[in-house]
């Protein structure tokens, strides 16, 4: 069992419990990808699974998995609502690489410094975040041009013992996803036009911030070349911008 295997199954699991889940594409050849990388004895295969999922409010709940031995270890975790509700986005980046663990978990907002905003989707999480805090020290630096998508309950901290990752991250990523879960519950279609124009503005900017400046690009190129990154990037891990242009006369 993989240091994220758990986190995976566990989302998966309640997922199923309390969405009605239903199955969302994935393009041929990006269900499962597999490498070898490394040279002589330090040969590992590199083996990256993506999973895809719809519900009613929410339009893609994916997640990839990078499994590539005990020092290269990935879970991305994204959940995307549909364009007529105001949930933030559901953000896990949980990293493992030789250098130690990088931890990232948020609900990003839509409109960051919107104080109604904040305090729907902000506010009620600071108790679950202060309590993880003591344990989970901030992470340092991260890039600045990033700040706009994060929020103030944003978790983010590079833990040095994988024993904290399996025990306070796991329990951070569980009360995170079902807190998020509890905002899906109660979430109500927005229709007036403003809103909507709104909404799908920051999602298009969220989007483009993340495919553009995906961490992972790096890593998936040296391992499966860059044609096959740009399509896996686009094409499924931040998928919006294509899928509104195939659906230009329907709804996503
Ligand atoms: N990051 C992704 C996707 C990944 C992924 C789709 C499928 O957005 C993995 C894989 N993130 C990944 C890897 C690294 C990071 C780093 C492999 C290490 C890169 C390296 O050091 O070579 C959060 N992730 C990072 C960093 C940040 C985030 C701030 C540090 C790197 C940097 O300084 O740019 N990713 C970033 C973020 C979210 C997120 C804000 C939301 C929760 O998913």
């Amino acid at each position: 069992m993989t240091l994220y295997q758990p986190f995976l199954d566990y989302a998966i699991a309640t997922l199923r419990d309390r969405l009605d889940l239903q199955p969302y594409p994935i393009p041929e050849g990006f269900e499962r990808k597999s490498a070898i990388v490394g040279k002589g004895k330090n040969q590992e295969e590199v083996v990256t699974t993506s999973y895809a999922f719809s519900a009613t409010k929410l339009r893609q709940i994916r997640a990839a998995h990078v499994q590539g031995g005990k020092s290269l270890q990935v879970l991305n975790f994204v959940i995307f609502p549909h364009l007529n509700y105001d949930l933030p986005f559901f953000g896990a980046d949980l990293v493992t690489l030789p250098g130690g663990h990088l931890i990232a978990l948020d609900m990003q907002p839509l409109f960051r410094d919107d104080r109604t905003y904040q305090a729907k989707y902000t506010e009620p999480i600071f108790p679950i975040f202060h309590h993880y805090q003591q344990h989970l020290p901030w992470g340092g630096d991260f890039p600045e041009e990033a700040r706009p998508f994060f929020s103030p309950v944003f978790l983010w901290t590079r833990p040095q013992a994988t024993s904290v990752v399996e025990t306070h991250v796991f329990e951070a990523f569980k009360d995170y996803l079902n807190a998020y879960l509890n905002f899906v519950a109660q979430a109500k279609p927005i229709d007036e036009i403003q809103g909507l124009t709104e909404i799908k503005q920051a999602q298009l900017r969220y989007l483009r911030y993340r495919s553009q400046k995906d961490p992972a690009r790096g890593m998936f190129q040296r391992f499966y070349g860059s044609d096959w990154t740009e399509e896996y990037i686009h094409g499924f891990l931040f998928d919006l911008e294509r899928k509104l242009s195939d659906n230009a006369f329907t709804s996503v």
